[in-house]
């Protein structure tokens, strides 16, 4: 007799079979359907049918599970190995795919195919990361962003590992591990995560003078990017572009975003880890799938030796920029992201980037990070995706003909034919096997090297300050505040005064200024300058290096969180939603409850969110249109309070109709509003409202400048 427990366990076998959703049957199709058409028959992982996937095998109702039970032992086993290591660095990433258009030939620089020709297009992958933090850690960390990009070219693929942050802690790679174990977690506790706030890392910083530039960048608003689709992506290193000829020229690359650049503001970051700590990954998810596809134009900074040998810095010193004053960035294409990933594990985790991935016609240069880099994304790939053939993974594989006589290993799925597995051979057809390309293939430049073998570091390599200086110095003085405010924010969370005080002792080789604001901000004296390995360099402030002073002025890709009560007026809100979706922006609809606001014409208006669950800081700009009654029940609800203050807090723009002196007063605005608080509830207002909010946010409420 059936027990009155197996029942339910029916019903669900008839769902996993019969009303299983279509998108379930796997991304190659190679899942086995038993049953034709579109209902895809639950199999094991060697393809036999399952009666029932509810219940295991036992003997008797209520008796033990039996080991001859296969699919149950089968699915667990797998379970059980679901997880591979994740990065040890930009071990939380997001991608999408995309394609990559050329604009002009650079046939005269390189012989590298994606750029063989106006209009030629390559398919590219894109995973984007923060350093510091693990898997599941938050989005809006205070961190480098990772930018990487595959490109799947005709002559095998080319990654672009890069950064949003044009230069690097460290100059040599032997000091890679020392930076990553500074800066994660402290070994004895397991804490921190995910940031750089902690003694380890400014330890480790202010022991190594040549971190002192890229400390700069971390504290500027570049480390807390509004969106993936709103920061510049950079190679960071000095490349090389080799021709035909085989002449060969210095190549800087850069990405650069056709929304523009745009930042969070610190307080904000730090709100939004709670409220949303997927906020960039659904944010590129979103405008992915809407259709709204981001863009960058990929520029390259190109020079020859003589510039290489005249400039105050080292070129193949990743710690230094080339300013774009010095070398125009001249744009040579476009990259458009327009998939996103079906399955993230098989693509965004699964996808192995590596800087020696390079095609004829790019080629590596001396920098010794890069050397040492070249060596640790092979060897990382081995660790995290155990087998050394991860390179047949789909979103791996080049998408150019791959022919050699490397064999089997684990995991071999390709079928290699041909009889003859090494070079030379003497048999002909396709038992031969494939021949070298000589000089089609990746000729390396003929670089000439010499000098005795020595660890060492080179003289041009020890100006540590200079151009730190400069990108300082090249800040608006609200950015400038905000550095200020992110040292003193890291440092004091430094238990060690020891380590506050070597931090700002370096400092003052860059800024007296910033130095003296710092120790202030921190409460401590200000120590005695350290000593510089070499004198400063006069430079000019680089106008490119501000956010602020290059932003662009639009909404397009950003997003209103228009904040209805009960009673508003119903032709105000249309007004607004269109406004602002003719500016190129999304709107996002919340009310005190995610059943909705009922207008003044009776409409129901719905709510994409309740007011408690979407704080204005996952917005770029506030309305706020209300009635009478649901003004005062936004008043009485603490979440539409923090709401509106927080908005103002954060400098945003933001919009008022109809009741909303109430809400006002509660959130502690009277008398406070400024001329970025328009009223929206005219047309007039919201025309004036919508031309407002492709600009600046309102930095005169900012106190730190
Ligand atoms: Fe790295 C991952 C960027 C220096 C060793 N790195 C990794 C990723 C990015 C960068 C974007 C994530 C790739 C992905 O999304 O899968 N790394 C950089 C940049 C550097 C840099 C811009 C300096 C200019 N990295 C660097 C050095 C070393 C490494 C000096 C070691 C000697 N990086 C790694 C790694 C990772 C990695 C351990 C971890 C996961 C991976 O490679 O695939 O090999």
């Amino acid at each position: 007799m059936p027990t009155k427990k197996q029942k339910p366990a029916a019903r669900a076998t008839s769902r996993a079979t019969k009303d299983a959703p279509q998108d379930h049957i796997g991304n190659g199709g190679e899942l086995h359907q038993v049953a034709g058409g579109d209902s895809p028959v639950l199999t094991t992982a060697h393809g036999a049918p399952v009666q029932d996937d509810n219940n295991s095998l036992r003997a008797g109702d209520r008796g033990p599970t039996l080991l001859e039970d296969h699919a149950f032992r089968e699915k667990i086993f797998h379970f059980d190995h679901e997880r591979i290591p994740e990065r040890v660095v930009h071990a939380r990433g997001y991608g999408a795919h995309g394609v990559f258009e050329c604009h002009e030939s650079l046939s005269d620089l390189t012989r590298a195919s994606v750029f063989a020709e106006a209009g030629k297009q390559t398919e590219t992958f894109v995973r984007f990361s923060t350093v510091a933090g693990n898997l599941g850690s938050f989005d809006l960390a205070r961190d480098v962003r990772g930018f990487a990009t595959k490109f799947y070219t005709d002559e095998g693929n080319w990654d672009l590992v890069g950064n949003n942050i044009p230069v690097f802690f460290i100059q040599d790679a032997v000091k890679f591990p020392d930076l990553v174990h500074s800066v994660k977690e402290e070994p004895d506790r397991g804490f921190p995560q995910a940031q750089s706030a902690h003694d380890t890392f400014w330890d480790f910083a202010s022991l190594m003078p040549e971190s002192t530039h890229m400390t700069l960048w971390q504290m500027s608003d570049r480390a807390i990017p509004r969106s993936f689709r709103m920061m510049e992506g950079f190679g960071v290193h000095t490349f090389r572009f080799v021709n035909a000829a085989g002449e060969g020229t210095f190549v800087k690359f850069h990405w650069k975003p056709v929304l523009g650049m745009q930042s969070v503001v610190w307080n904000e970051a730090v709100k939004i880890n709670g409220a949303d700590p997927d906020f960039h990954r659904r944010d590129l998810f979103d405008a992915i799938t809407a259709g709204d596809f981001p863009q960058w134009e990929l520029g390259v900074q190109v020079f020859d030796d003589a510039f290489a040998d005249a400039f105050d810095f080292d070129v193949l010193d990743a710690t230094k920029i080339v300013p774009e004053e010095l070398v125009p960035v001249r744009t040579v294409g476009t990259m458009t992201l327009n998939r996103v990933v079906d399955n993230v594990f098989a693509e965004i985790e699964q996808v192995a980037f590596m800087t020696q991935n390079v095609p004829p016609g790019i080629d590596f240069t001396n920098d010794p990070l890069l050397q040492g880099r070249n060596f640790s994304y092979l060897d990382t790939q081995l660790k995290r995706l155990g087998s050394t053939n991860f390179s047949q993974l789909p979103v791996n594989a080049p998408r150019c003909p791959v022919a050699h006589f490397q064999r089997d290993g684990h995991m071999q799925t390709s079928t290699q034919p041909g009889r003859a597995a090494y070079e030379p051979n003497s048999f002909t057809g396709s038992d031969r096997g494939p021949r070298e390309a000589g000089p089609d293939g990746h000729v390396p430049f003929p670089e000439q090297v010499e000098g005795p073998t020595r660890r060492i570091r080179a003289a041009s390599f020890r100006d540590h300050y200079s151009q730190a200086r400069q990108f300082f110095l090249s800040q608006t003085d609200v950015e400038q505040g905000h550095i200020v405010a992110a040292y003193v924010f890291e440092l004091g969370k430094c238990e060690i005064p020891a380590i506050r005080a070597r931090m700002v002792a370096n400092l003052r080789n860059v800024d007296e200024s910033l130095a003296a604001r710092v120790a202030d901000g921190l409460g401590m004296p200000l120590p005695a300058a350290s000593e510089a390995a070499a004198p400063l360099v006069e430079t000019e402030p680089s106008p490119a290096l501000s956010i602020l002073g290059n932003a662009k002025e639009t909404f397009e890709g950003r997003k209103l969180g228009l904040l209805v009560g009960d009673g508003a007026d119903a032709a105000a809100v249309k007004r607004v939603q269109k406004g602002v979706t003719k500016a190129g922006g999304t709107v996002e609809v919340i009310a005190a409850k995610v059943g909705g606001a009922t207008l003044s014409d009776g409409t129901l208006l719905e709510a994409k969110q309740a007011v408690a669950g979407a704080p204005s800081v996952l917005y770029d700009t506030v309305v706020v249109l209300t009635g009478p009654a649901g003004g005062q029940a936004l008043a009485d609800e603490p979440a539409a309070r923090d709401f509106l203050t927080d908005a103002f807090t954060h400098y945003k723009v933001i919009g008022l109709g109809g009741s909303t002196d109430a809400l006002v007063d509660a959130a502690g605005l009277a008398g406070k509003l400024d001329d970025a608080c328009l009223a929206v509830g005219t047309a007039a207002g919201a025309t004036a409202y919508v031309a407002r909010i492709a600009g600046p946010r309102q930095w005169s409420r900012d106190l730190s400048a």
